[in-house]
């Protein structure tokens, strides 16, 4: 075999190597920049409010999220008394975790209309908002909670620190707007510590905006 013909040979290899290298490899996921844990809540009265907690799966990509979302019952198809819970991974979605002790939430109110119109539409905008880590204050973020209740449903976004107003302020304005809840139709912030507290059925409100 000539020299000329090596080289050719070569070539040819080398060829065929650039077909079978994809440039897009699809088994490459999209990671998220937190890790997060979707929990579930059942009123079981035999059992305690923290036993009634559990975890339905963790994720850290795109594609793992939209498998368990497209996987679950939307929050209007629950029952009355359930909740979701959304958190990064390590927090639990309760008061009394280390993250979560100094913090409050962000609490929208809905009627009972809204359930139909909104509930869903909020709950999976608030879901990417925290996973797409939308909010400049995203550090701040520990969480959302939505509550299913025949009295009118409830979503709560946790912060980590109810003293940080900047922070609070800053994630409040940011959900309205992505929201798209009207300027006119105020939301307000309750520190954990004064839902705890709560001597009537009024939590005080931190800030409202
Ligand atoms: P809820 O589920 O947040 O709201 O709290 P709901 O059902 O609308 O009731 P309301 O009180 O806001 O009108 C219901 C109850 O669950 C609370 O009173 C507590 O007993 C318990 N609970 C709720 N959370 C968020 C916690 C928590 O973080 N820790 C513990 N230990 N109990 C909690």
């Amino acid at each position: 075999m000539s020299t000329n013909n090596i080289e050719t040979e070569n070539e040819r290899n080398e060829d065929k190597e650039q077909d079978i290298v994809d440039p897009v490899d699809f088994s490459i996921k999209h990671p998220l920049q937190n890790k997060w844990t979707l929990w579930y809540f059942e009123n079981d009265r035999t059992n305690t409010w923290e036993k009634n907690q559990k975890v339905i799966a963790s994720f850290d990509t795109v594609e793992d999220f939209w498998s368990l979302y497209n996987h679950i019952k939307l929050a209007s198809e629950l029952r009355q008394g359930c909740d979701y819970s959304l958190f990064k991974h390590g927090v639990r979605p309760m008061w009394e975790d280390e993250t979560n002790k100094r913090g409050g939430r962000w609490l929208i109110s809905l009627d009972r209309k809204q359930r139909g119109n909104d509930l869903d539409r909020f709950w999976l905008d608030i879901i990417l908002c925290l996973i797409g880590e939308a909010f400049e204050n995203s550090d701040d973020v520990c969480g959302a909670v939505v509550n299913i209740r025949s009295k009118g449903d409830k979503i709560g976004i946790w912060t980590k620190n109810a003293t940080r107003s900047e922070a609070v302020l800053e994630i409040g304005r940011k959900l309205k707007e992505r929201l798209r809840i009207k300027p006119k139709d105020q939301i307000g912030y309750q520190a954990h510590k004064d839902t705890i507290d709560k001597a009537s059925s009024m939590t005080k409100t931190s800030y409202n905006i």
